[in-house]
């Protein structure tokens, strides 16, 4: 009876709450970071040693189940059908140099159907080129002037960023986010950009994983290791290249996944789960990103879960204040990516988002690049602020706080410039 009732408190996820005072203090103080060790990505669970590219097959492998059980959740197989709708295509954009399109991704299963808005821009030439692809915060007319492009009917958070008061889009935040897109200068370099709202993929609040992309799985059955709506977005992403490999006018070969923030976190994920994303960027993406979570700087695992249950498997609540005892840390989602291209950005102010223990993270990742002959982390000490540093891994920090700014994106251009 007593082991009935203490399942049945796991199932239900009372098991692991945070056991954290309400009046959380984060800590910013350097002094203050606990000594710790890192699990060496090289080493297999039962000690061997993993000494060329072929094993590390395997111990990447490893990794990657450990990081789908107690952080991320199982994303599963898609086995529905995607569907294209094309809403606009506007050939004559930025007077003539580049195309705006606007496509509707149905994702149909089990008798339901998942729209996507995607808005495109790609400057007008003949050969494939390469793209940036990232989910964005407030819906695709933030991104645009002209009502060409419509609000989104699905639900948003923090909605006052735009102007509303609800949770609904409305026409307040037009335009709203084109400084953080800077889509413009992204063509003149000769990319494109596909962005979606992140909240057509899985509406970011807690309802027991009904909604968005979790809804097309009806006959899933929950359990601690399911996935959460980071691997939701981040699986999301996948459906978008699903799609990106049929376009002609993109080189699937050279699609850059990147996100901000929990959309950062997300686009790691995705570049973990999926190999197709041949470079990946994490813009500010802090805790369960590219921040190490033994560190315990600025948000915790027990904060982050505290304030966002339905982020993460409820496995990674075991965690909470028990940051020794993950059998990963952060750095390892990095070397996941390996040998592929990653970079990695702080904002010097976003002390919440640890920008120190996301270079770290950079660092201990390295040697699973240098596995493969190539250059991880090109530094051992935290480059000044606004000095980028470009291996396979890349790096800033740059001046002010938490957002994707141009001066970010910049660095990002360069970065797929000198791999693409
Ligand atoms: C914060 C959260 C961070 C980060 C951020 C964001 O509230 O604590 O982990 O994800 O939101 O997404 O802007």
């Amino acid at each position: 009876m007593r082991n009935f009732f203490i399942s049945l408190l796991i199932g239900s996820g009372i098991f692991f709450q945070p056991i954290l005072a309400q009046d959380f203090e984060p800590n910013y103080e350097e002094a203050q970071v606990p000594s710790y060790t890192l699990p060496d990505p090289l080493l297999f669970t039962n000690g061997e040693k993993v000494t060329g590219p072929k094993q590390w097959n395997n111990r990447r492998q490893e990794i990657f189940e450990l990081f789908e059980k107690e952080v991320y959740g199982k994303s599963p197989e898609w086995d529905g059908e995607l569907e294209a709708e094309v809403l606009f295509v506007n050939p004559d954009f930025m007077d003539g140099k580049a195309t705006r399109k606007g496509i509707r991704l149905h994702l149909k299963r089990n008798g339901q159907d998942l729209p996507l808005d995607l808005l495109i821009f790609y400057p007008n030439t003949r050969q494939a080129i390469p793209a940036f692809l990232g989910l964005n915060f407030y819906g695709n007319h933030t991104l645009a002037t002209d009502s060409e492009v419509a609000v989104p009917t699905a639900w948003i958070r923090n909605n006052e960023a735009m102007g509303s008061s609800d949770n609904k889009a409305s026409e307040t935040g037009r335009g709203k986010r084109i400084p953080n897109w800077p889509y413009e200068e992204i063509i003149s370099r000769g990319y494109g950009l596909v962005s979606l709202y992140y909240g057509e993929l899985d509406p970011d609040f807690d309802d027991g994983f009904q909604n968005g992309v979790h809804g097309l799985f009806p006959e899933e059955s929950r359990n601690a290791a399911s996935w959460g709506s980071v691997a939701g977005w981040a699986w999301g992403l996948s459906r978008v290249m699903d799609f990106l490999e049929t376009e002609s006018w993109v080189n699937p070969q050279k699609v850059a996944v990147l996100g901000h923030s929990r959309l950062g976190k997300a686009a790691l994920w995705a570049g973990a789960m999926d190999k197709r994303f041949a470079l990946v960027i994490s813009n500010n993406s802090g805790c369960g990103g590219a921040a190490l979570s033994r560190r315990q700087y600025g948000e915790t695992v027990g904060r982050i879960n505290q304030s966002f249950p339905h982020w993460f498997a409820e496995n990674f609540n075991q965690y909470n204040e028990r940051e020794m005892e993950l059998p990963i840390d952060q750095h390892q989602l990095l070397a996941l990516i390996a040998p592929r291209p990653v970079y990695v950005a702080s904002g010097v102010e976003d002390r919440w988002a640890d920008p120190k223990g996301e270079f770290l993270s950079c660092v201990a990742a390295s040697p699973v690049y240098r596995l493969f002959g190539l250059e991880g982390m090109p530094v051992a000490t935290q480059p000044a602020v606004n000095h980028p540093e470009m291996g396979h891994i890349g790096y800033h920090v740059r001046s002010g706080g938490h957002g994707l700014l141009e001066y970010d994106w910049m660095q990002y251009l360069d970065f797929a410039d000198l791999h693409f």
